[in-house]
C-alpha cells in the first residue's frame, strides 16, 4: 500500500513529506493506522545527526496511537479495530530481561530495532527500490506503519488518540522515572533539571508520589510557570544566581541537626552531560539518587569526582520511565481517563503532517512543550 510520511532524508535536514511505499504485515506483525503522533526531543537529537544510532533515509517519530488495520499470522493479542500505543521498548514477555523482572529493557528484538529493521532483518518501508529505515521500532512519522506485535500497548478506545499519544514517551518517562526507578517516597525533596516534555511529568509524578519540595531547574523563565503548573514548588534560573547552581541547590535543601544539604532525588531531563553532573552533585551525601534521563550525543561522557559516590550517592538512567508497556501503558491511559494525571495542558501545538517542520522550530525556540501532529 502507499502511505503518507514525513521522511527523514538526511542529518540537519528538514523532514519531506511524501508517499511512499508500505508492505503489509508479516508474521507476528501489525499494521497500524496512526492517528496521531508527539514530537520528542529524542526524534530532533537523531535528525540532528548526534544520534550514534541514527541511519538515513528513515521514518522518525516514536510517539504514537492508532488503531490497528490488519494483523500477520499468528498474531493473537490484537485484533482489526483495537485502539493501540507503539513501544519502542516492547515487552515481549519471554527474553531473558523480561524473565528477569529486573527491568523493562526487553532484548527479544533490540538488534534489528537499532539496525532500523523489523525483527526478520528487512524494512516495510521504501519508494520504489530503495529502502526506507524504520526508526525506534515504531515509525510514528507515518499514516500507516507496520510494528511487530510485542511492540503495541492495547488501550481504552474511548481515549482520544490525540492526547493519549504522549504516553507513548514523555508522560510514562517523566513519571516512571519516579515511581519506577527512583521510587520516590512521601516527603522527598528533589529537583528537576529542565522543565520541557519530559520534567513536567517528572514534576507531576513526584506531585503524585507525595514530594515536599520540588525544586525546579531551567535556563528559561518561561518555565516557572509551568513547573508551577503541575506542583514545582522552587524554581531556580541557573543564569540568574551568583555562582554555581550545585552549592545553591544544595544549600536550598538543608535541613535536620547536622544541616547537610542535597535533594533526596535529582532528574536530568536536558541530555547535557554538564546538568547530569550538576545532578548528581546537588543530590544527598550518603543517600541521593540521580537519575540521568536525557540522552546525549555521539562521543559525549559523563564524570565525577568518585568520592561522589563513596559518599553514598547513586546515579542511575531510566529508559522508558523503567516502563514495562503492555502492561503499564494501558493504565496509564486509564490514569488519565481517570483524572489522575494530567496531559491536555502540556500539548501546547497540534499540527497537520505537511507543517511538522514547525513543530521542530517551536521546539528549539523554547515555545513548546509538546507538539502533536494528527493525520
Ligand atoms: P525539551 O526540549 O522539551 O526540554 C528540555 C528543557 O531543558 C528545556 O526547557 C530547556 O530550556 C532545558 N535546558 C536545556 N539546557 C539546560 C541547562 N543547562 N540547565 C537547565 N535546563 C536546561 O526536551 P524533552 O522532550 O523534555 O526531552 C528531554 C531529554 O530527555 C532529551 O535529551 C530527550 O532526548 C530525553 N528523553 C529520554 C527518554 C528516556 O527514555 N530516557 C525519553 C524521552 C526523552
Ligand atoms: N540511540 C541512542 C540512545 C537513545 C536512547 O537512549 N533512547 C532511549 C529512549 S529516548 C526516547 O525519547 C532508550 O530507550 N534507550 C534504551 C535503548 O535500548 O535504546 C544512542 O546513544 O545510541
Ligand atoms: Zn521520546
Amino acid at each position: 500500500m502507499k502511505t503518507r510520511a514525513a521522511v527523514a532524508v538526511a542529518a540537519g535536514k528538514p523532514l519531506e513529506i511524501m508517499e511512499v511505499d508500505l508492505e503489509g504485515p508479516r508474521e507476528g506483525e501489525v499494521l497500524v493506522e496512526i492517528k496521531a503522533t508527539g514530537i520528542c526531543h529524542t526524534d530532533e537529537f537523531t535528525l540532528s545527526g548526534a544520534d550514534p544510532e541514527g541511519l538515513f533515509p528513515a521514518i522518525l517519530g516514536h510517539e504514537g496511537a492508532g488503531v490497528v488495520v490488519d494483523v500477520g499470522k499468528g498474531v493473537t493479542s490484537l485484533k482489526k479495530g483495537d485502539h493501540v500505543i507503539p513501544l519502542y521498548t516492547p515487552e515481549c514477555r519471554q527474553c531473558p530481561s523480561c524473565l528477569s523482572r529486573k527491568t523493562n529493557l526487553c532484548t527479544a528484538i533490540r538488534a534489528t530495532q537499532g539496525q532500523g529493521l523489523m525483527p526478520d532483518g528487512s524494512s516495510r518501508f521504501s519508494i520504489g527500490k530503495d529502502k526506507i529505515f524504520h526508526y525506534m521500532g515504531c515509525s510514528t512519522f507515518s499514516n500507516f506503519t507496520v510494528l511487530p506485535e510485542i511492540a503495541l500497548a492495547k488501550v481504552n478506545p474511548d481515549a482520544p488518540f490525540d492526547k493519549i499519544c504522549y504516553i507513548g514517551c514523555g508522560v510514562t518517562t517523566g513519571i516512571g522515572a519516579v515511581i519506577n526507578t527512583a521510587k520516590v517516597e512521601q516527603g522527598a525533596t528533589a529537583v528537576v533539571f529542565g522543565l520541557g516534555g519530559i520534567g513536567l511529568n517528572v514534576i507531576q509524578g513526584l506531585k503524585l508520589a507525595g514530594a515536599d519540595m520540588i525544586i525546579g531547574v531551567d535556563l528559561n523563565n518561561d518555565k516557572k510557570a509551568w513547573g508551577e503548573r503541575f506542583g514545582m514548588t522552587h524554581f531556580v534560573n541557573p543564569k540568574e544566581i551568583d555562582g554555581d547552581v550545585v552549592p545553591y541547590l544544595v544549600n536550598m535543601t538543608k535541613r535536620g541537626a547536622d544541616q547537610i544539604g542535597g535533594a533526596d532525588y535529582t532528574f536530568d531531563c536536558t541530555g547535557s552531560t554538564k546538568v547530569m553532573r550538576q545532578a548528581l552533585e546537588a543530590s544527598h551525601r550518603g543517600w541521593g539518587k540521580s537519575v540521568v534521563i536525557g540522552v546525549a550525543g555521539a562521543g559525549q561522557e559523563i564524570s565525577t569526582r568518585p568520592f561522589q559516590l563513596v559518599t553514598g550517592r547513586t546515579w542511575m538512567g531510566t529508559a522508558f520511565g523503567g516502563a514495562r508497556g503492555r502492561t503499564d501503558v494501558p493504565k496509564i491511559v486509564d490514569w488519565y481517563m481517570d483524572g489522575k494525571i494530567q496531559i491536555d495542558p502540556m500539548i501546547t501545538h497540534t499540527l497537520k503532517l505537511e507543517d511538522i517542520n514547525k513543530g521542530f522550530d517551536l521546539m528549539h525556540e523554547g515555545k513548546s512543550i509538546r507538539s502533536v501532529v494528527v493525520y
